[in-house]
């Protein structure tokens, strides 16, 4: 299935035979190019990136790599192959022949999640709009540009399909899309983790090792849905989700090699004597994971929710990876909760956020023994590890009951006094903001970052990944 790069807009939706949508998009397609002029990383508007661009959605043409100025990025609607006579997958209208419209009944729950989903992908790219002006190497600045670009993809994703299933309420909220802004005052992004500043580049591979990867629960939940345009789109997007996280995984994995081989050669583990040697010690990596993480968990939303019960009856939202369970319609099966009252049973729709947090937490620790490995290799007795789910919660039935980083009830007095030491601090931010250089030279990397193993698409890491000009 080829992608029509003729267009206006590249797609393989068949856009040129629907001629009032097509419309639409091109008149919002402008909107959105100021926004990125004004929202996104526009320090680097001229710059030559090496980015790959989709130009088929199949294995050969997802990811088609050259130099790019980002404004000229094609950016358009792209779904996944469709699976022939599909069906329903799970819910109450299970084995029912998947929708290729919205049912009438089902339109405002289905119009929420896709703003919700939608919302976070210009938000990422505002959060992360002037770090670029301090990367570590022309090798994380391209990563860095190819997250953005990708982010403002699936934008596109979400609009599209307000524009082609939703009538007016579906252009008005495509508008709202770029009137919200992360961290504004007035009218901020709709999740929380998506208004949190990401100044420095620490925090970039915190969030998408972390928050990224609350992307990929999400959509693969979206990817099972009985809406078809929904669920091939989300398809789709995922097969670029996994860049993120690779992102994520490998930055924090490189801060962390870094900073042991500073701990072997100064043979100490003093997080002073890091510091100033320019690396970032461990329980400062450590708080920045607490930070990232329980923000990420409350992006699950409550434990017991009857949203989340009404979007899995409804064939709306499913769970990851649907086919992996037996019971697919779940309405007499049970999940009991654990609550700060104590055990509780709640009936399984309810919970259905709960099972897709405890997914994300398993997903999230594989990562964090990967950077465990490097460190037990390196001969230091240091473990990383994530905090308990009850932690800095601020959504769900652990948000008034402070605890500890492992889950244990303390007061609130001692809770807000250690959150310093917990979390990063306002001294630890400064830190991290001063090993912020900006670091140009093809090759060359940060003092507080170890370079990766190897370059994008088989060049070498010393590829001049963005031409400055
Ligand atoms: N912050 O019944 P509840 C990604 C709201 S990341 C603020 O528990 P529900 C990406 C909730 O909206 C993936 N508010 O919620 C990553 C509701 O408000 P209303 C994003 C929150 O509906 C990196 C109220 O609390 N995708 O793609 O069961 C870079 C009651 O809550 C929060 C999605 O999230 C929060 N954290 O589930 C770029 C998928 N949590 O409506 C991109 C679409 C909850 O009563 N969204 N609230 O005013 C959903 O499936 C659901 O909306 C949620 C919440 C999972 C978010």
């Amino acid at each position: 299935m080829a992608i029509n790069y003729s267009e206006r807009i590249p797609n393989n939706v068949d856009l040129a035979n629907d001629r009032a949508l097509q419309r639409a998009l091109e008149h919002w397609q402008p909107r959105f190019l100021d926004w990125w002029k004004e929202m996104g990383p526009n320090a680097f508007s001229s710059a030559d990136v090496y980015l790959r661009t989709a130009t088929g959605v199949d294995a050969q043409g997802w990811a088609t790599y050259g130099a790019v100025k980002m404004p000229d990025y094609r950016w358009g609607i792209f779904l996944a192959e469709p699976v022939p006579d599909r069906t329903i997958g799970f819910g109450d209208n299970y084995g029912q022949p998947a929708w290729q419209q919205v049912p009438g009944e089902l339109r405002s729950q289905f119009r929420r999640i896709i703003v919700t989903q939608g919302d976070t992908e210009p938000a990422s790219v505002e959060q992360q709009h002037l770090l670029g002006l301090t990367c570590p190497s022309l090798y994380d600045l391209r990563n860095l540009f190819q997250v953005n670009v990708e982010e403002g993809r699936h934008l596109w994703a979400m609009v599209y399909l307000l524009h082609a299933y939703f009538g007016r309420d579906g252009r008005e909220e495509a508008e709202e899309m770029l009137a919200r802004h992360s961290g504004d005052a007035d009218k901020p992004r709709i999740l929380g983790t998506f208004n949190e500043p990401i100044n420095d580049w620490l925090s970039f591979f915190m969030f998408t090792y972390f928050t990224d990867r609350d992307g990929k629960f999400q959509l693969k939940s979206l990817a099972e849905s009985g809406l078809d345009p929904l669920a091939r789109t989300c398809r789709f997007m995922l097969t670029e989700e996994a860049h993120h996280m690779f992102v994520g995984e490998t930055g924090v994995g490189r801060v962390v090699k870094r900073t042991l081989e500073v701990m072997k050669e100064l043979g100490t583990d003093d997080p002073q004597a890091i510091r100033r040697h320019g690396a970032v010690d461990l329980p400062t990596i450590q708080r920045y994971m607490n930070f990232w993480f329980t923000s990420s968990l409350d992006l699950f939303g409550s434990e017991v929710s009857s949203n989340a019960a009404s979007s899995f009856a409804n064939g709306i939202k499913g769970r990851p990876d649907e086919a992996q369970y037996q019971d697919h319609i779940c309405n007499e099966a049970s999940y009991e909760l654990e609550t700060p009252q104590g055990k509780e049973a709640v009936s399984l729709r309810n919970a259905m956020n709960e099972v897709l947090r405890n997914a994300y937490i398993k997903d999230c620790e594989i990562g964090v023994k990967r950077w465990n490995m490097q460190v037990k290799r390196s001969g230091f007795d240091i473990q990383l590890s994530l905090s308990s789910a009850r932690f800095r919660r601020a959504i769900g039935v652990w948000a008034n009951a402070p605890s500890d980083p492992q889950g244990k009830a303390i007061g609130r007095e001692e809770f807000e006094r250690m959150m310093p030491t917990w979390i990063p601090s306002d001294e630890d931010r400064a830190f991290v903001m001063s090993l912020m250089q900006r670091v140009e030279e093809p090759g060359k990397m940060a003092g507080w970052i170890a370079p990766p193993e190897r370059g994008i698409n088989n060049l070498p890491v010393d590829y001049e990944y963005v031409k400055l000009n």
